[in-house]
Order: C-alpha cells, then sequence, then structure tokens
C-alpha cells in the first residue's frame, strides 16, 4: 500500500518533544498514518516579503512533514482575500459579505497551482492524496493538468450551499468543474450533498447517476456525505479529570452555585455570536427567575484579525456582552463572562463539564465539533443539555438536543430556559442516546471510512455515509416547536414529547 498524502491549507509542524495534537485532523488521521506512513504537506504559516523557494522537512512521531512559506502578496490574495472574504461567506449562504476581487481570485488559482508543482516533486507513484477544504478546491485538477495519475480526495470541511447561492460568486461553474479532477469529493452532511448536486446540475449541466457519481472525460468522481466525529472516550476523560484540577476548581469556586452556560469557538461571523448574545439578553427579560441565578460564559478565541469584518465583529460582541452585564449586573453577578482568547484544550473541556447548558448556535455550520465535545464532556449521571442550532450540520445525528433557529432570539431563550429546567431523567435519557451515537462514529473510523471509499470504491458502502442516510430530518419539528411555543410552562411536555420521539429514532439507528 502506498503512503497517504494529507494536503491542508495550513499545517501546524509539532515541536520536537511536543504532546502529539490534541484535536483535530492530526487525530483523525493517527491510525492511518501508523498504519503506512505518509506525509502531510501545506503552508507553513509564515508569510514573507520574498521567501526561499524551498520545501521545508520535519519528521515527528513517523509523520513526515513538508511546508512551504507564502509571499506576504500570495498571503493577502489567496488567504485573507479569497478564501476568507469571497469563498468563506459565500460557503455560509452570506452573499451580503462576499468580497469578490479578480486579482485576488486568479492569486488562489496561482497558490493553488504553486502547491501542485511542489507537491507533485514530492510524490512517489502509488501515493493516495487527500485534499482538505475550500482553500484548495482547485488544487486536484492542478495535478491532474501536470500529469498526476495519483487516487486523489477532497472534504470539504463547510456547508455546501445550493446554486441559488453558488451562483452569485463569479466563475463558481469552474469551481464546480474543479471537483470533477478528484476521485471522491466527501462532504459532511445530506444537506451539503444535495447543495453539491444541484451545483453540478445547474452550475455544469451534468447530472449526478444513480450512487452519487459523475462521469467526465473518462473518470469517474464519486460524492458522498461523511460527517467528521471527534474521538468521544479520550474527551470524555480529559473532560472528567480536567474538572478536577486547580483551574476548573477555582472557576466553579466562583460560580458560588449558579447554573453555567457555555459557549466557546472562533470569533467568526458564522458562529453567531451577537445573535446568541441577545437570546441570553431575551433569556433575562423573560425569565426573570434566572437573574442572579446562571452565569454565561463565552470563550471567543481570535480569529482572522486581519480581515475586517472580524474586526466590526469583535466590537459588536463586546458592546453587547457591555450591555447586557449593564442592564443585569448586582455588585455580586455579573451575567456574561466574555474571554476574548483561547483558552487551554483541557481547560475547556473542564468547563464543557461544568456547565449545564452548552449554547451551539451557529448560523451556518459545516458540522460543529464543540456540540459534539460538549455532549462527550458531560458526567453522564448528571449532565447537561445541548442548545443546537438546526443549520449546524451537528444537528443531522443530534435530533435529542433542543434544536433552534439563531435568529429566534426568544425561541433561544426559550430553549436555554427548558434546558435550566429539564428533569434529570430527561437530560439522562437525551444524554445516552446522544454519547451512545457519538461512540459508535469515531473520528478515527470517520477518516478511515473516506479512505477506504478513496482506495477501494467498488466494494465500500461505509458506515458514516449509511448513518448520515438514515438520518430523518427531525430538527425541523424540534425548531418549529421552540420558535412558537411562547408558553414557557409548556415546554417541559412538549421537550418530553420530543425525546419519546428521538429516542424511537435513536434506537432506530443504531
Ligand atoms: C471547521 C468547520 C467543522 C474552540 N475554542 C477553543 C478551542 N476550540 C476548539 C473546539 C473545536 C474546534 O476548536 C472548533 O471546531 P468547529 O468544528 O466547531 O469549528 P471550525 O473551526 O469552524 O471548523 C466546522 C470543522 O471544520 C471540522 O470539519 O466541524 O463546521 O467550520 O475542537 O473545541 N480549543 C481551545 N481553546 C479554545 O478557546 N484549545
Amino acid at each position: 500500500m502506498g503512503r497517504l498524502v494529507i494536503v491542508s491549507n495550513r499545517v501546524a509542524v509539532p515541536k520536537r518533544g511536543d504532546a502529539p495534537a490534541a484535536g483535530g485532523l492530526a487525530v483523525a488521521l493517527k491510525d492511518a498514518f501508523s498504519n503506512r506512513g505518509g506525509l502531510w504537506f501545506g503552508w507553513s504559516g509564515t508569510a514573507l516579503a520574498d521567501p526561499p523557494d524551498v520545501v521545508k522537512h520535519a519528521r515527528r512521531g513517523g509523520v513526515d512533514y513538508a511546508v512551504i512559506d507564502l509571499p506576504q502578496e500570495a498571503y493577502d490574495g489567496f488567504y485573507a482575500g479569497y478564501a476568507n472574504s469571497a469563498l468563506w461567506p459565500m460557503f455560509h449562504f452570506r452573499l451580503g459579505l462576499l468580497s469578490y476581487d479578480r486579482d485576488q481570485a486568479e492569486c488562489y488559482r496561482r497558490v493553488n497551482r504553486r502547491y501542485a508543482k511542489k507537491l507533485l516533486t514530492l510524490l512517489r507513484p502509488d501515493d493516495t492524496i487527500w485534499v482538505h477544504d475550500y482553500q484548495l478546491i482547485p488544487l486536484g485538477a492542478e495535478l491532474r493538468a501536470l500529469g498526476s495519475r495519483h487516487r486523489i480526495g477532497y472534504f470539504h470541511h463547510i456547508p455546501f450551499p445550493p446554486w441559488a447561492v453558488f451562483s452569485a460568486m463569479p466563475g463558481g461553474e469552474d469551481l464546480i468543474r474543479d471537483l470533477l479532477a478528484y476521485d471522491l469529493v466527501g462532504v459532511q452532511t445530506h444537506r451539503d450533498l444535495t447543495g453539491l448536486m444541484d451545483c453540478m446540475s445547474q452550475g455544469t449541466g451534468m447530472k449526478m447517476r444513480a450512487g452519487g457519481e459523475v462521469r467526465f472525460r473518462g473518470r469517474r468522481t464519486r460524492f458522498r456525505a461523511f460527517p467528521i466525529a471527534i474521538a468521544t472516550d479520550e474527551f470524555a476523560e480529559l473532560s472528567a479529570h480536567s474538572i478536577t484540577q486547580p483551574d476548573a476548581r477555582r472557576f466553579e469556586a466562583s460560580l458560588v452555585g449558579r447554573s453555567l452556560i457555555i459557549g466557546a469557538e472562533r470569533l467568526d461571523y458564522t458562529k453567531g455570536l451577537p445573535e446568541r448574545l441577545r437570546a441570553f439578553g431575551a433569556l433575562l427579560e423573560r425569565f426573570p427567575e434566572h437573574r442572579g441565578r446562571v452565569t454565561y460564559l463565552q470563550v471567543a478565541a481570535r480569529s482572522r484579525e486581519d480581515v475586517e469584518t472580524y474586526k466590526d465583529l469583535k466590537r459588536e460582541i463586546e458592546h453587547l456582552a457591555g450591555r447586557i452585564n449593564g442592564d443585569y449586573s448586582d455588585a455580586d453577578w455579573t451575567p456574561v463572562r466574555y474571554v476574548g482568547r483561547a483558552v487551554q484544550r483541557d481547560t475547556l473541556a473542564g468547563y464543557y463539564r461544568m456547565a449545564q447548558v452548552g449554547l451551539v448556535t451557529p448560523l451556518r455550520d459545516g458540522m460543529n465539533l464543540v456540540a459534539k465535545e460538549y455532549v462527550a464532556a458531560q458526567d453522564p449521571e448528571n449532565p447537561g443539555v445541548l442548545v443546537l442550532s438546526r443549520f449546524a450540520g451537528a444537528a443531522e445525528g443530534m435530533p435529542e438536543a433542543l434544536l433552534v433557529n439563531p435568529l429566534d432570539a426568544v425561541g433561544v431563550a426559550e430553549a436555554m430556559n427548558a434546558a435550566l429546567t429539564m428533569p434529570l431523567d430527561e437530560r439522562r435519557e437525551r444524554h445516552a442516546a446522544m454519547f451512545r451515537r457519538l461512540q459508535a462514529h469515531s473520528v478515527t473510523g470517520w477518516a478511515k471510512s473516506f479512505l477506504d471509499a478513496l482506495e477501494r470504491p467498488d466494494t465500500t458502502e461505509t458506515t458514516h455515509s449509511r448513518a448520515a442516510a438514515l438520518s430523518v430530518f427531525q430538527p425541523r419539528v424540534l425548531a418549529r416547536s421552540a420558535s412558537t411555543s411562547s408558553d414557557s410552562s409548556s415546554e417541559d411536555s412538549f421537550v418530553s414529547q420530543v425525546a419519546d420521539l428521538s429516542t424511537a429514532r435513536a434506537k432506530r439507528l443504531l
């Protein structure tokens, strides 16, 4: 078997002697790499006015890393420009934020060509290549143009909108056609697969055959949903350990018995942070019994600070948090605690476990791993409740969460109230169903199912794609309830009905 070659935009080479990375792709690929050896290729994270034209190599934990620096102007046009100011908003349905510049679009192609040229010098004929995410959509086509006959797969981590949205992007047809250079294209959910199929047929005129494949110029490209997962048991252990540590103890003591609601993400407009703060304000306004009794901790790790929209967002969030605190604080109670930087992963795991409510309300999200981590982190005997946006990919596989429309502040406030007052039995039942499903679909299994489908196309029908296919669209039912129920006393009984529905469905799934 040939090597596995991973290509991702940003490659964080672990420092010598560091513990292996605790999250993300590194964990997902650990088994795949250890079975066959591998190479991880991408951008070093360094942009210089005139970088040396060399590939830097390092070997860590059995994996070879090969990274290149980017010229500053390429970084500006490709990364801050086209990828994050045009593709990112478009893929997240935010056409009003899409800022297109033809020079930047050309720069995106040039950088992909540069990656392809460098990568080709490192490849062996029997390597399998797995490309990750929207920064690198044309990479497969650029490799083919240079003569590559490798097996190449692409996984798209973020949402895939239908053509009505995608077509706003100048040159959108070319991006869709680029996908046909791959042997396998993976997306997170069935909703994304539907969007992609729509783009394929309306944007290029090509129809997907039964079984999700397109034939073009003698190549067969297959399209499948592979919902990404987490290392559930490891995360559960991490949170159980972390809660006993001094950091967590100190934080818990500072709550003086109040309930905790937690939100944690990169500071990004797709994550719905202003909307969430407004919903928390609505909770305090409409359910005064929670005033003085609940603390909302929002961790918002800085992200993409060189993009203007992100600076505006930061100001808006700080303003909203300040206003809620101004309106409701007492001398001994601050309702919103806002931490504007990343916290350590283990500390975060402990905070999740302490929180009675996990508030995960993106406006759009490919999957959202925080939702899964929050559930994994709970004490099964006394678990917290997940309030989850129906627009997160995670909602397709987590019908036992309280699913909400994040744009409906009152609906989200009602769901928070339902979560804060939910009886223990119901919390346990909901948590157990989600936890079992998380355990059954590990992140290692996710990587394996993608690679099996890529390398053994005619013999595999993956567990992940089967699970995704079984997923019915329960989210709509739940979202309707959370937003139409104005009588908070009826919320519990509604929630119980949903729990029954969900349990029946979960049994079918398992
Ligand atoms: C993209 C897609 C898709 C958050 N705050 C801190 C921190 N985090 C960690 C979380 C989680 C990760 O960052 C975020 O993952 P998400 O999935 O939520 O979101 P994106 O970064 O936007 O990822 C997304 C994902 O790719 C995978 O396919 O699910 O839809 O947008 O692990 O725990 N970690 C630490 N400190 C923090 O303050 N250490």
